[in-house]
């Protein structure tokens, strides 16, 4: 009997070995990477969100190169350390390619991590040039700079606002600093900076400094920072009875703001981004099937939606998962985004990133002009 059962135990073993790695090697593994919870989760959010439409789609029209995608969603809670840990665990875990991360002080230390293991990152989010000035050929984003978007903001206050007095914070942040410090290179040559200053990404009460800096009377606060404090900061100049409008950038630039801040003291709040995806044709499709699955779409959502397909866009033309034929595409070839046209230059940056100025108008976001 005991003769009989166990060659046929060692095969049904064998058998179910072979069948879980069959398994295994029949997905091709996608990682989305950025802050999936705390303060900033509805930016990571809108990145899973955009990955997940955009691989529905291709998983229901047979995946690619013949096998089903699957997404491996790891959360960095915008902290470095975690971006790197997480980026091991990604590459380690056979992801042939990364979405992500939103914060430049993630992504940096991450795209390390996934040059050293191999793969292409995309980012959607993570607008500080050094991101792209480390001579990694695999690491892109398919937002723009911030040296680009600090020169749009500086060229507002001093072509349209017509300003000569203002006022500069930053989050201390890569981004944060980086964004403010872009700004202020371009716009005081024309205009006096009374106050210049950084606050601490966390803190909660900013009503010390918003103190000195009326006492300086500037007609702007320039903002270099995040949603969550941005929110804080105009909520409490409002307390403050400061009148001089805010301005920030694209990590300011969601719905939460508002809900921060309060409509009331959002109201006038000027604001660089990339144009309204709701205005281009190309998006609408994106926005119709993206709403009727989540909701209302971020900022960020289109932009992790087109990173997904570009990056399976590639490894299709690639016809490989191999991390070199990836990013040899990546470099090659133009892509369909849902907002426009794609290319990426030597460097893995897009080479068209236009930025534009909107404004919070009765509780909403609306383009406001353009350089
Ligand atoms: N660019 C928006 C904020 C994310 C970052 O670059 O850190």
């Amino acid at each position: 009997m005991r003769k009989f059962f166990m060659p046929l135990l060692a095969l049904a073993i064998l058998g179910l070995i072979f069948s879980g790695c069959q398994k295994k090697e029949d997905v091709i593994r996608i990682g989305v990477a950025g802050p999936m919870t705390g303060d900033q989760a509805k930016m990571g959010t809108d990145f899973k969100n955009g990955v997940t439409l955009a691989v529905e789609e291709w998983n229901s029209s047979g995946g690619v190169l013949g096998k089903k995608i699957a997404i491996l969603i790891e959360d960095d809670q915008h902290d470095p350390k975690q971006a790197v840990s997480l980026a091991n665990k990604l590459v380690n875990a056979g992801a042939v390619g990364v979405i992500g991360h939103f914060n430049s002080s993630c992504s940096i230390p991450a795209s390390d991590v996934y040059n050293r293991g191999g793969i292409p990152m995309l980012s959607p989010g993570s607008t500080n040039p050094q991101l792209t000035e480390k001579g990694y050929r695999g690491v892109f984003r398919v937002c723009g700079r911030d040296d680009q978007q600090g020169k749009v903001g500086a060229e507002f206050v001093i072509n349209k606002l017509k300003l000569k007095k203002i006022a500069i914070i930053h989050d201390k942040t890569t981004y944060g600093q980086g964004l403010a410090n872009e700004f202020k290179k371009f716009v005081e040559k024309n205009v006096d900076v009374v106050y210049y200053g950084g606050i601490i990404q966390g803190d909660k009460d900013f009503k010390t400094v918003l103190t000195s800096i009326k006492e300086k009377k500037p007609e702007l606060i320039y903002f270099g920072g995040i949603y969550p404090e941005a929110g804080l900061l105009v909520k409490q100049a409002k307390e403050l009875n400061i009148q001089a409008p805010f301005m920030s950038g694209d990590g300011t630039i969601d719905p939460k703001f508002i809900e921060i801040a309060g409509a009331k003291a959002a109201e006038g709040t000027y604001l660089t981004f990339s144009p309204d995806p709701k205005k281009i044709d190309t998006a609408k499709t994106f926005i119709e099937n993206y709403e009727k699955k989540f909701g209302e779409i971020g900022p960020y959502s289109v932009y992790a939606y087109d990173a997904a397909n570009v990056m399976l866009s590639a490894i299709k033309e690639a016809g490989s998962t191999d991390g070199k034929t990836i990013i040899d595409k990546l470099h090659s070839m133009e892509f369909d985004g849902a907002v426009g046209k794609i290319r990426f230059d030597e460097k893995g940056d897009v080479t068209v990133a236009p930025y534009v100025v909107w404004i919070t108008k009765n509780g909403k976001f609306e383009e406001f002009w353009k350089p």
